[in-house]
Parts: C-alpha cells; sequence; structure tokens
C-alpha cells in the first residue's frame, strides 16, 4: 500500500515536472496581417509557420491572423511594439510616417523589374533593419506584390480623365499621384475593393493586377495598364524581445525559415505578374496600352514625386537611390 503511494506521489510529480517543461519550451507567437488568409502573402507566411514548427520540433509555433482579425493594417507595427501581437506582417509604405525610408520602394517609375526590386531591397535592407531595431523589432523577410498598374473603368486618353474621378488610394504615393490627378482619393483597404467598386465609391485605382483578381473588379474595372509604376513590399518581423527569449537553435531555425520564405515570395509574386495579368484579360478587362503622350506625363509625375520625396527624406534617401542609379 506504502509502495502504491509513494509510487503515485512519484507519477504525479513526475508528470508535473514534464507539463512545466512542456510550457517552458513551446512558444506560441501570434502574427498579425492585414491581408486575407488566401493572400499569396499569407499563404507562404503560413508555409514560413509550417517551416518554423518543423525545423524546431514544435518548440516554436506561429499562429496567423489575417485580415485585420487582430489589429489594422496601418496599426501592425504599433501592435507588435506594444506586445499584443509578438509578430505582423505589413506593407512597408504604412510605416512611413515613422520611418521614411520605407517609402523608397513606392516611388513611381525607379524600378521596373524584379531584378531591379531586389537591388533596390539589398540597399534598402540595411536602413530599415537598422529603424526596426530602434524601435525594438527585427525585420524577417520582405516580398514585393507584383509591379502596379492602372485599373480604369473607362478608358485613359488623357491625364484629364482623371480630373474628378474617384480613385482608390492604399498608401501616401498613391495619394500624392490621386492629387496631382486632381482626381478624388478614396482611402480603400486592399480586402474592401470589391465592395468599394459595386458601391460605385471608385472608378480606378493604382494597383497590382493580382489585387485586380483577389477583388474580382472586372464588373466595373474595363481596362487595365501595364505601367510597371512601383514594386511594393510587405515586410514580416518580430518583436526583439520574442526573438531574443528563443534558445539560439529555434532562432536559427526563424532565420532560415526566413530567408526561404524571402526567397519562396519572390518567385511567387514574380509567377502571379503574369498569370493575374492573363486571368483580368480572361474576365474581359483589356489589356492596353497607355497612349504616349499620356506615359510621358505619368512619368514627369513621376519624376516631380521622386523630387518630392528624396527633398522630404533628407539625406538618408541619397544613400539608396545613389548606389542604385550608379549601379
Ligand atoms: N495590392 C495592395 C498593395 C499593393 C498591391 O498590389 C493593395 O492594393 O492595397
Amino acid at each position: 500500500m506504502k509502495f502504491i503511494k509513494i509510487g503515485a506521489a512519484l507519477a504525479a510529480s513526475l508528470a508535473g515536472l514534464c507539463l512545466a517543461q512542456t510550457t517552458n519550451t513551446v512558444t506560441n507567437w501570434k502574427l498579425a496581417t492585414g491581408y486575407r488568409a488566401e493572400s499569396f502573402h499569407t499563404q507562404n507566411i503560413a508555409q514560413f509557420a509550417r517551416d518554423v514548427a518543423d525545423a524546431s520540433a514544435g518548440k516554436l509555433t506561429i499562429e496567423v491572423f489575417p485580415n485585420s482579425t487582430l489589429a489594422k493594417l496601418a496599426d501592425i507595427s504599433q501592435t507588435v511594439r506594444d506586445g499584443k501581437a509578438q509578430a505582423g506582417e505589413t506593407i512597408m509604405t504604412s510605416m512611413v510616417k515613422d520611418i521614411p525610408i520605407a517609402g523608397a520602394d513606392s516611388v513611381p517609375f525607379v524600378v521596373s523589374s524584379y531584378s531591379d526590386a531586389q537591388r533596390l531591397w539589398k540597399l534598402q535592407r540595411p536602413g530599415i533593419e537598422k529603424h526596426f531595431a530602434e524601435r525594438g523589432m527585427k525585420l524577417l523577410y520582405a516580398v514585393p506584390w507584383p509591379p502596379q498598374g492602372l485599373h480604369s473603368s473607362k478608358p485613359v486618353r488623357s491625364l484629364a480623365d482623371f480630373k474628378g474621378t474617384q480613385m482608390r488610394t492604399y498608401n501616401s504615393t498613391t495619394l500624392r499621384i490621386a492629387e496631382l490627378l486632381g482626381a478624388r482619393p478614396v482611402d480603400v483597404p486592399m480586402v474592401d475593393v470589391g465592395k468599394a467598386l459595386s458601391e460605385g465609391r471608385m472608378d480606378n485605382m493604382i494597383t497590382s493586377a493580382l489585387t485586380g483578381v483577389e477583388n474580382k473588379v472586372w464588373g466595373q474595372i474595363k481596362y487595365y495598364y501595364e505601367i510597371n509604376a512601383w514594386f511594393p513590399k510587405n515586410v514580416v518581423f518580430v518583436s526583439n524581445k520574442a526573438f531574443d527569449a528563443l534558445k539560439p537553435e529555434t532562432r536559427a531555425a526563424v532565420l532560415k525559415a526566413a530567408g526561404d520564405a524571402e526567397t519562396r515570395g519572390w518567385s511567387a509574386s514574380q509567377a502571379l505578374a503574369t498569370s493575374a495579368t492573363e486571368e483580368l484579360r480572361a474576365n474581359g478587362v483589356k489589356i492596353e496600352r497607355i497612349p504616349p503622350d499620356v506615359d510621358l506625363e505619368i512619368k514627369r509625375m513621376g519624376e516631380k514625386f521622386s523630387r518630392e520625396w528624396v527633398r522630404s527624406v533628407g539625406n538618408e534617401a541619397n544613400t539608396i537611390f545613389v548606389p542604385y542609379y550608379i549601379k
């Protein structure tokens, strides 16, 4: 009897020990994003989370909260800084007020291919990492959206066609372009584009063909122009507090999975750039060339934007653009 009692006590304390060890060693991160679960960015994050879980043998799990369920797109970095989520994803330009060089990838007509976009990212990354570190965050990886084109309900024959139209915006670049065109800016989150179109709240927008496809814009959008205006990136990051709390081998697993996610994401983006334009076409959207004089005017507007941007950001803008143009 006595033996059984001791045995039971031992078993109970052993079980307690195991439990304590499991709870101590398994870490759970919440990762907030403002984009849909089906979006290629979010799918890539889901794969990243699976890779981390596998490589850490389940010691670190990452739960993804898509569609602004944990925080709105523009609030995600603050949410991570406040510790309400350990990790997050947002579009880099959502941080330009706080980190001006986060806008470098949304300056129009600087980058016109994925290899240019890679080059720009290499130059932009060290500064972004430094600013993130100053705010207690660690950059994990960045992946671009496919190139930004012009979607319109009416054919574009001159820039005057934009006057008074309702132009959807999603960042400071699209807002400034709408202003320069004399259009009325309408701020619509990516996930609400389909709704805003069907409610007659927007006539045109600059965004990727993919965003057009994901929102099934063809009911209202009849024309798409591949102007390759810029390649904006989404960034995935974690709080330093959460990252530093991991064991060194788990940290290494996170960084390895992040590197893989970056490579995988860039390839997926590039493949989607082509297939999404084809899907717009298959759904009746006319893929047209912008008239040459309009193209020239748009490029001039881009130059104006660049000058304004470099002036407002100051020397840090030069540390990116000077080597970018010198090659
Ligand atoms: N889609 C996102 C950002 C850039 C893009 O291609 C959007 O339209 O909000």
